[in-house]
């Protein structure tokens, strides 16, 4: 395993921080220390701690999850002193690799709750970030409220044993903070959400406020919730991937990673207790990110998960697969083309054609090997976040709905875990416990439709459109994904 001692003699072609790691104060705290977090945020933070003055800012991660594999990734960071590395690949084949030292620490919330809540009350800590995941804020896709009757956070509003959530992490750090005239932090979600930071602001408030009015009260006067945009493209890294990128690098790191060359993060300028200098890291500030988000989520969240689901059944396992089927492909771009790209408002100066190319063209990226199956994982959340706002204004204004439904129904047979050759799949989905995953199994092609992933346009949700999907399930069936998808 690699650790700060090979930093002085890294392999040949393999970038060392810019910085002493070492040497690096905690200024971030993170929750949930995925590879996209450390592909992106972290990529980011890097940048910024080799310039002058910014030594301040390296991140402490923090896993929620107990279990023997949470320790087993908690031990192995803390033993290769919490480095890591990044190798980005770009379409052609080229490659870049860089040793990360941004993450200081690692802390497994489960095995010493107190070690966190000491570190989110420390005055250092100035910037709380999170990738949760879009299902992870915890809100009723119906109401748009948080939910306060879900078993762990009726534990942790019990206040009866240390916390378990993030949101009684985060909530009592801040209580002991205001006690203390700490002051507060910023809480900025890094999630592919609408608005993650009004998100994210609904969440820990809604918390904050069944724990303590007065509290909320403060946490709403005081701590921002940035919004922001964020983009990486970040493959799951399997033993076999791992081994490969070693192999490539020369390094024996038990934590490598691989993303595309592309990344964006757009960032509202919102930090109440300062920020490091991101803007000289590539981060783009603005004042407002909504169209970077909703064209980031419809077009690029959306149709990823559209080829993920029928690529799936049609027996692909890699996106880049995906779009070297020509139905596919042409079936990506009509839907970009006809129900997203005409009711989007684009950011100044962006151009929506030339976004829908760039994004296939990322997804193509053959150095990527980018799994159809983390890309389709939690496919509930994801079809709230990512297909919504497409699916309303189509209602509304009585748009051509077979691509939609085609969509719904490709999620809804893939869930039931054989693709068209016969090959059988384990589809990930957190959120739906056995029973409804087997709704997308039963004879009654209505049944699967109660599922929690259609709240979000359950108001206005037509008869049209479920007969649509019907159809579209119907011809999957019985004619296969190809002839449902030329339908
Ligand atoms: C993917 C994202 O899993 C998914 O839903 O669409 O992880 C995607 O790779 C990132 O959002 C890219 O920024």
């Amino acid at each position: 395993m690699m650790n700060r001692t090979i930093l002085e003699t890294l392999p040949a072609g393999v970038s060392a921080p810019g910085y002493d790691p070492s040497a690096i104060g905690t200024g971030i705290v993170h929750f949930g220390v995925g590879n996209f977090f450390r592909a992106h945020e972290a990529f980011y933070v890097d940048r910024c701690l080799a310039l002058p003055g910014q030594q301040d800012w390296g991140i402490a991660g923090v896993g929620l999850t107990g279990g023997a594999r949470s320790q087993e990734k908690a031990e192995t960071f803390t033993a290769q002193d919490c480095l890591y590395s990044l190798t980005e690949a770009a379409p052609d084949g080229t490659r870049t690799v860089r040793v990360i030292g941004a993450l200081r620490s690692y802390l497994l919330a489960p095995a010493d709750p107190q070690a966190v809540l000491d570190l989110l009350a420390d005055s250092a800590t100035r910037i709380v970030t999170m990738t949760i995941t879009e299902g992870g804020y915890n809100i009723d896709e119906t109401t748009g409220a948080f939910r306060l009757d879900t078993p762990a956070v009726r534990s942790d509003l019990s206040g009866e044993a240390p916390p378990t959530t993030i949101f009684g992490f985060v909530v009592e750090a801040l209580a002991r903070r205001r006690a203390a005239g700490a002051g507060p932090f910023t809480v900025m979600s890094c999630d592919n959400l609408r608005h993650n930071g009004d998100v994210a602001r609904t969440a820990f408030l809604g918390y904050a406020q069944a724990r303590d009015p007065d509290l909320a009260a403060w946490i709403a006067e005081n701590v921002t919730f940035p919004n922001a945009m964020v983009d990486r493209i970040t493959p799951t890294v399997d033993a076999a991937i791992s081994a490969r990128l070693n192999a490539a690098s020369g390094l024996d790191d038990a934590l490598p990673l691989v993303a595309e060359d592309f990344t964006q993060w757009v960032v509202e300028d919102k930090f109440c207790a300062g920020r490091p200098a991101l803007e000289k890291a590539g981060v783009q500030f603005v004042d407002d990110v909504t169209g970077y988000e909703q064209v980031k989520v419809r077009m690029l969240n959306a149709s990823h998960a559209l080829l993920a689901f029928s690529g799936l059944l049609l027996g692909y396992r890699l996106i880049d697969e995906t779009l070297r089927d020509p139905d596919l492909e042409r079936f990506v771009n009509a839907y970009l083309e006809q129900d997203v790209i005409p009711r989007l408002s684009t950011p100044p100066g962006l151009d929506a054609q030339e976004y829908r190319r760039s994004v296939l063209s990322r997804f193509s990226n053959p150095a990527m090997a980018d799994q159809l199956l983390r890309i389709g994982g939690d496919g509930s959340s994801k079809i709230q976040v990512f297909w919504t706002e497409t699916v309303r204004r189509v209602l509304a204004d009585g748009g051509d709905l077979s691509r939609i439904a085609f969509g719904i129904a490709a999620y809804l047979e893939m869930l039931r875990g054989v693709d068209e050759n016969g090959a059988s799949y384990t589809p990930f989905e957190p959120t739906l416990d056995a029973a409804q995953i087997a709704l997308a199994s039963a004879d009654d092609l209505t049944a699967a439709l109660a599922l929690p992933s259609f709240d979000g346009w359950r108001d206005v949700q037509t008869p049209a459109l479920t007969d649509a999907i019907v159809a579209a399930r119907r011809a999957i069936r019985d004619q296969g994904v190809r002839a449902a998808l030329s339908r």
